[in-house]
């Protein structure tokens, strides 16, 4: 999953990048980050599940989920283009965390004079749906031509991406991004390629106080009720409390976090909220010495499973042994899952759950 951070200047982007990604994840290769560059980092995602499971089975190799996270430089100054590179990298990502400042500094000026997130949010919103706007203008330019030249077979598509494009430009003139806008699995294909920012899922982050680390439910409640729309969540975390605790020693942070009065790890918090954005399950696989997560997207079949795996048990998939990994966990074993009758037989269609400990049986 591939996820990128966008945000007004000094709204928290590097700060949140790091409470993610740990201290040195900025420091590309020992020099100095060049804040006008984008930088990225694997973040393994934080799975209780997992653990549990490759304690039960000892695994000496344990491989979570991998989350890249990008962190992209603010456009220069309000209004202007997104730089040609940061452009590129938002439209591969999977979806926008949305980066909004909430905190009040004095010593971090606000580049427009006072903290008004949800006026931020508006900004940058706008600033992406320009973006949209300009590349379905030079799409519907072209089209033009292709359309009046095209021979009798070939107008059709060209007129019906005409008319999709037309019907997306209007709704991003009335200020509308375009997520939940393209519900149609062949207009969604066709466009892929052209790298929309608003029809991304999106990811409001609040960057709270952090003397707020106890109000993040009501601060969250706002947000949503402020912004609404499908295909958008909203977490509200202080990025630099969760950078500080990120640098210390795992079994300190719970203390200070119950001292402060911070409850959940932050960072775990985002994650899972991609996951609810993207509408993710995870199953996992114990072979050998290794305990793996594997998230794939809601109702991916057993077979589709398989392969994500290895092309090898794709193609030659006969059955998948499944068990919730709660389930397994009770039982203690496989052996004992099966004289009890817990590990059930699944086809090709099966849908994976989520939770699901999958043992795929394949002949090569
Ligand atoms: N008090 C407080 N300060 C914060 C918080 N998050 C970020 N800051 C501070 O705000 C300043 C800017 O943070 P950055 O993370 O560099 O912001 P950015 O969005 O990456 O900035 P640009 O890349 O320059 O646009 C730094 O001095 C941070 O320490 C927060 O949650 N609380
Ligand atoms: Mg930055």
């Amino acid at each position: 999953m591939d996820l990128a951070i966008v945000g007004l200047p000094l709204s928290g982007k590097t700060t949140l990048f790091q409470a993610l990604a740990g201290p040195h994840a900025q420091r590309d290769g020992g020099r100095q980050a060049d804040a006008r560059r984008e930088h990225v980092a694997v973040v393994r995602t934080p799975d209780e599940r997992l653990e549990k499971l490759a304690a039960l089975f000892q695994s000496k190799k344990v491989t979570p989920a991998e989350v890249r996270l990008h962190d992209l430089p603010a456009p220069l100054e309000r209004g202007a283009a997104l730089s040609g590179e940061a452009a590129s990298s938002l439209g591969q990502a999977d979806a926008i965390v949305h980066v909004v400042r909430a905190f009040q500094r004095e010593d971090v000026p606000h580049p427009e004079g006072s903290v008004d997130p949800h006026r931020d949010v508006e900004a940058l919103n706008l600033e992406l749906a320009y973006h949209d706007l300009a590349i379905i203008e030079r799409r519907l330019e072209k089209l033009d031509t292709v359309v009046r030249s095209a021979r009798p077979g070939e107008r059709e598509a060209g007129l019906r991406e005409q008319q999709l494009l037309r019907r997306l430009k209007e709704r991003l003139e009335q200020d509308e991004p375009l997520r939940g806008q393209v519900t149609d699995e062949s207009e969604m294909r066709q466009l892929a390629g052209y790298g929309l920012l608003t029809l991304k899922p999106v990811l409001l982050l609040v960057n709270i106080d952090e003397g707020d680390g106890g109000r993040t439910a009501e601060v969250e409640a706002e947000f949503r009720s402020r912004h609404p729309g499908p295909q958008t969540e909203v977490v509200a975390l202080c990025a630099k409390l969760e950078a500080e605790l990120a640098e210390l020693p795992e079994d300190e942070t719970a203390a200070f976090r119950h001292e402060l009065g911070v409850a959940d790890n932050g960072a775990g918090r985002l994650l899972s909220a991609a996951y609810r954005l993207l509408d993710l399950v995870t199953f996992y696989t114990v072979v050998g010495d290794e305990c793996r997560a594997w998230p794939v997207p809601k109702a991916t079949t057993a077979l589709a499973a398989a392969g994500r795996i290895h092309t090898d048990m794709e193609r030659g998939f006969i059955r998948a042994e499944v068990i919730p990994w709660d389930r397994l966990l009770e039982q203690g074993s496989l052996a004992e899952a099966k004289k009890h009758g817990l590990l059930r037989t699944e086809g090709k269609q099966y849908a994976v759950q989520d939770g699901d400990v999958l043992h795929i049986l394949f002949h090569v």
